[in-house]
């Protein structure tokens, strides 16, 4: 899609529904810097918010009833009450609209009948959480034109069970509390138990650095499956050791809790979990300090563990970051829930280029499909636009 997203929001509503929006709102994508399939073990993640947005168009609408519009179909979408309390009644990406109007009216809200006008520039399926960006700018555009009751620490669990409940996706809390919470030049770490979280600075302008993220273009592989059933084994873990998350294995009695458990594969899912935790922690205390570039070796380590412990990376995947590291970046690794999807890399800022070609030149020699490629820096979350 071409020319700016939120003008594109407009002229949608407007061709749509031959009226002016009430407002637009907008909310972005993520990558996750470090903690990857630690927020469902109740643990510890650091994303932060992209650049590329989702912006919704909106103005109030007949009362019970919502229309929406998307620039990925021609088509709108209109539902009422009844197909909005019953999961699973609204389909496709719609369903992520129905699912903010169900989870707010599940917790006893008066949502307001609306007409909304979605367009994009968060790829979709690319593992940069285009859905918690759906979700959060939806939800923001539905909280201020009913004049809600709800502090936006209440909005990631919201559109956390929209995804889980309605939608029927079983994620954690990370993406939504990426997309809403995050604060530019910084970013997010996250306690997914409590959900207390810290700005931590992460401003990679001042200090020359950029991260690059590679689109790895790879073609999903039953990442859904794949994903519930990872999740699985680490609750069928906890249980066995007796705790109520695996959050609550201390990195100095991994060892012992390991040998408790009988089979290999278990084991290694579980290592995964507890040594991203300690990574995550490690890679504050090293932003906290200021050493941003020394934050690498972790991010790299994060893969290998990803790869070998956890299982969720694919070629295209672990070529981009052995391509990457191999050109100078400082560390990679592949961000978002895995079998495909995104990796990034921490990079001298003046090196962002020649790290993308070196990582385009390993794709054409294995014969992979071109990847995409993106310098970004650390945006804000989901806002009202002026
Ligand atoms: C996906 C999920 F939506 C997140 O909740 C998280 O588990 C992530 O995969 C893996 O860290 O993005």
């Amino acid at each position: 899609m071409s020319g700016d997203v939120a003008d594109r929001a407009t002229a949608g509503f407007r061709q749509r529904y031959d009226a002016e929006p009430a407002g637009r709102w907008a909310a972005p994508g993520r990558v996750n810097l470090i903690g990857e399939h630690t927020d469902y073990n109740d643990g510890f993640v650091l994303p932060f918010a992209l650049p590329l947005r989702t912006v919704v168009a909106a103005a109030p609408g007949p009362d019970g009833r919502w229309t929406v519009w998307s620039e990925l179909d021609d088509e709108p979408v209109e539902f009422g009450a009844v197909e909005a309390d019953e999961p699973g009644r609204v389909d496709g990406w719609a369903a992520y609209v129905a699912g903010v109007v169900w989870a707010l009216r599940a917790v006893g809200l008066d949502v307001p009948g609306a007409r909304l006008a979605i367009a994009s520039d968060v790829p979709v399926g690319s593992g940069l959480s285009s859905s918690a960006a759906i979700e959060s700018a939806v939800l923001a555009a539905l909280v201020d034109l009913g004049g809600l009751d709800l502090p936006t620490d209440r909005w990631p669990r919201l559109a956390q069970r929209a995804e889980n409940d309605y939608v029927g996706a079983p994620t954690g809390i990370m993406d939504q509390s990426a997309v809403v919470r995050a604060r530019e030049g910084h970013a997010l770490f996250l306690d997914c138990r409590t959900e207390e979280v810290e700005q931590i600075p992460f401003d990679l302008d001042a200090d020359g650095l950029a991260v690059l993220v590679v689109d790895s273009r790879a073609p999903h592989r039953h990442a859904d499956g794949e994903y519930a059933s990872r999740r699985k084994s680490c609750e069928r873990a906890a249980a066995t050791l007796g705790v109520a998350a695996l959050r609550d294995v201390p990195t100095a009695d991994l060892d012992a809790a390991l040998a408790r458990l009988d089979d290999d594969e278990t084991r290694r899912r579980v290592r995964h979990v507890v040594t991203e935790n300690q990574r995550v922690l490690d890679t504050v205390a090293l932003l906290r300090a200021g050493r941003v570039r020394d934050t690498g070796p972790l991010l790299t380590a994060s893969h290998a563990s990803m790869r070998d412990d956890f299982e969720i990376t694919v070629p295209e995947v672990d070529t981009a970051v052995e391509a990457a590291l191999a050109a100078g970046a400082y560390g990679a690794r592949m961000t978002g829930g895995g079998f495909g999807g995104c990796v990034l890399a921490l990079v001298d800022a003046g090196a962002a280029e020649r790290v993308a070609a070196a990582v385009a030149a390993a794709y054409a020699e294995r014969g992979f499909a071109a990847p995409g490629t993106l310098t970004v820096l650390p945006a804000g979350g989901a806002h009202r636009l002026p």
